[in-house]
Formats: structure tokens, sequence, C-alpha cells
């Protein structure tokens, strides 16, 4: 009995099942959990969504940045380029059933009171509970028969700060950003969009979200998250543990277990 939680996927079926035979995961006992962007940009979508979608209880997931833009391409309101690699999972006879499925899985996902799994991170004036609560916001407008009135309104980088006295479109977009978009705060707590660079290549006064004190952590509480190839990994702490090592870079996949608090990775390969 194992879980792993796995970093980004992005359509790469093939390094998935490498890294999965690996660890000798076993979807009868074990359980598998993914940090988001489970497509995009690689060459298997259908085929990633296909095998994710069969393990049935065995998965779970939260939604990335790339997810919502294939939901919001799904439904028109962005056109489809080609560099996406969405044609082939546009084209099935499936794609209703895993558009369905997507848009019923959460921004964040509590595996357990101090553990917290999302695609891009954690705002750093949000408790755990609190940002679950905030996904459980998103996931409800998500999963009415309204729910494309939500991606609609997703595209902007503004407000770019928290303010618990968001209201409609302009609290989803922000509650969005934080869990899929984040990797740069301007201070405590201004999302800054446009830098992707790792730290070391980044200026100061940009600071990594993970780096801005979080009063509202518990000492024990973890984050699990993808999103940010350039940081290859590295957060220097435990508490916060990236798994996005850029496979779609041409670089590594990784998974955690969470038994032992390993990290698994296989390199990438054509
Ligand atoms: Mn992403």
């Amino acid at each position: 009995m194992a879980d792993y939680v796995v970093g980004d996927i992005q359509g790469c079926y093939r390094g998935l099942t490498r890294l999965l035979e690996y660890v000798k995961f076993d979807p009868s006992h074990d359980t598998l959990i993914a940090v988001g962007d489970l497509i995009g940009r690689g060459p298997h979508a259908l085929e990633t969504l296909q095998y994710l979608y069969s393990l049935q209880d065995s998965f779970s997931t939260v939604l990335g940045n790339h997810d919502l833009h294939f939901l919001a391409v799904y439904s028109g309101i962005r056109k489809n380029k080609a560099n996406d690699k969405y044609d082939k999972l546009l084209a099935s006879s499936d794609v209703d059933k895993y558009v369905h499925w997507l848009r019923h899985q959460p921004l964040a996902l509590t595996l357990d009171e101090n553990t917290l799994v999302c695609h891009a991170g954690l705002y750093p004036q949000w408790s755990i509970a609190q940002a679950q609560a905030l996904s459980d916001e998103v996931s409800a407008n998500l999963q009415t028969d309204n729910w494309q009135s939500v991606l609609k309104k997703m595209y902007g980088d503004e407000p770019n700060r928290w303010d618990e006295n968001l209201s409609g479109s302009k609290r989803w977009r922000f509650i969005i950003n934080a869990f899929t978009r984040m990797r740069y705060m301007l201070d405590s707590h201004t999302l800054e969009f446009t830098c992707k660079d790792s730290p070391e290549k980044t200026p100061t006064r940009f600071r990594p979200w993970f780096s801005v004190k979080n009063t509202n952590l518990k000492p024990n509480d973890k984050v699990l998250f993808g999103h940010w190839a350039t940081l290859a990994g590295n957060t220097n702490t435990d508490k916060f543990i990236a798994l996005d090592t850029g496979y779609i870079w041409q670089q590594q996949l990784t998974l955690w277990k969470r038994q032992n608090g390993e990290k698994y990775s296989v390199a990438y390969q054509d």
C-alpha cells in the first residue's frame, strides 16, 4: 500500500508509464495523486486521460492551468493551438466524458489535515483549511450546468491580491490564479505572473511564494505542488515539495512517496 504524488505529466504518457513501472505502482493496492497539468503540450493527451480515468478510485488529481485551458478550448472560449496537442483528444468520441470528469476535479486536495496538494502552490495568507474551502467554492461553480461561465471569466492577472471581500468572477479568478499560475510574489501578498525562471536567476524583489512566511501554516503542514519546472524540485525546505521537474522540457518526471517522503524520477526519453 503506497500513495504516490506525481508531478506535471502534460500528456507524456510514456514517461508516466515508465515512472509507474519503476516504482512498481499497483492500482489494486496503491493510489496515484497528480498535481495537475495532466495534459498540455505533450504528445499523448488522449492516452494519458484514458489511463488515469481507468484507475478510477485509485487516482485523484487537482487541476492545473493547462487542464483548465483545455476545458476552455473544448468550450470554444479559447482557440485550439497545435502546440497544446489537444487535437486527438478533442476528436475522440470520449471527449465529453473526459471534460465532465476534469471539471469535477478540485483545485486543492487535502490528503490529511496537514498535507495539501495543489498545482502552483498555497497563497501565503491561506491556511490549508481555508485553501480547501476556496477551492470548493470554485469547484461548486465548475460542477453546475453553468460551468463555462467560470472559464470565460478566468483569464487575466487582476486582482493580484487576495481580499476576503472579493466576489463573483474576481474572486474565482484570484483563487484560480493562485492555485494554478502562481510562482513569484512582488511583496508578501501580490501575485506576479511574468517571471518563470529559477530564484537564482531572478531579481530578489521577486519572492517565490514558498519563501513568504505563512503565519497560518502549522509546524507539520506540507504542500505538494508542481507547475514550476525551473525549480527542478528545489525549495530548500521539506515543507513545500516541488514535483514539476520538467519532463515536458526533456528533463525528468518525478513522484513522491507519502510513506517515506522520498522522491523517485525517470529521465526523459523520446
Ligand atoms: Mn502549470
